[in-house]
């Protein structure tokens, strides 16, 4: 197979679903070019784009055009990751596309939540969107303490894999819309997992420079 050798990644201003792309193309050190575009830009591209959203990644100057943030993931990390870097079985890799689909699901949730907080209620009020966001976001947390605690192993299979970087990523997301949220007291092993994975090699100088966290000032961890 020939090796892809040129990527472009596009995506608004903004963090949100693009940022763990950024964060595995750090991680596999692998050069892209980072297009950030605007909202009148995007209205031009829009209908020729796949699925007529953001993110794309475009392969070798557009040969191929790649749209769905967890697919780029799971491209990419085939793509370049080393062996394994999707499960290194098929139930391993059923794990690891189990963590991001969670991590997909409170995007919508934390969406809602921003809005309201802005003061847009148009679909959800402050309070509905606050129960759903805590629901949602407690949800996930106790799933990866458990998940971390009934194997006690570093990562969230025996070793690193994508999954690792996107639950880092909605980690830091979900304490940037509720600073109590990630508490030591309830999930002491995801906050030791959450310092350990930012400080992989790999990714520690971006990360720290891209996602400012207050959980690093944790003591009981
Ligand atoms: N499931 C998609 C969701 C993509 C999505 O919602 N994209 C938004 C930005 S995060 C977008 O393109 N909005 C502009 C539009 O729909 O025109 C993914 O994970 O990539």
């Amino acid at each position: 197979m020939v090796k892809p050798r040129t990527f472009k990644l596009i995506y608004f201003e903004v963090q949100w679903r693009c940022e763990p792309i950024r964060i595995l193309f750090h991680y596999f050190g692998q050069e892209f070019e980072d297009m950030r575009i605007t909202n009148d830009e995007w209205a031009q591209m829009k209908p020729d784009a796949p699925f007529e959203q953001l993110p794309l990644l475009e392969i070798d100057g557009g040969k191929k055009t790649l749209s769905e943030s967890l697919s780029i993931m799971r491209y990419l990390s085939k793509t370049l990751g080393q062996d394994g870097f999707i499960g290194k079985t098929k139930t391993d890799s059923a794990k690891v596309d189990m963590f991001a689909y969670a991590c997909n699901d409170l995007y919508i949730p934390i969406y809602f939540l921003q809005q309201a907080k802005k003061g847009i209620e148009a679909i959800v009020n402050m309070e509905g969107a606050k129960i759903q966001f805590d629901l949602s976001a407690q949800r996930f947390l106790r799933s990866i303490e458990k998940q971390l605690k009934s194997h006690r192993q570093k990562y969230l299979v025996q070793y690193i894999t994508w999954a690792d970087i996107i639950v880092m990523y909605m980690i830091y997301m979900l304490e940037q819309q509720d600073e109590q949220m990630v508490s030591a007291e309830e999930y002491p092993l995801t906050i030791q997992y959450y310092k350990r994975i930012r400080e992989l090699d790999q990714i520690k100088d971006y990360v720290a420079e891209q996602l400012p966290s207050a959980i690093l000032k944790t003591d009981e961890s």
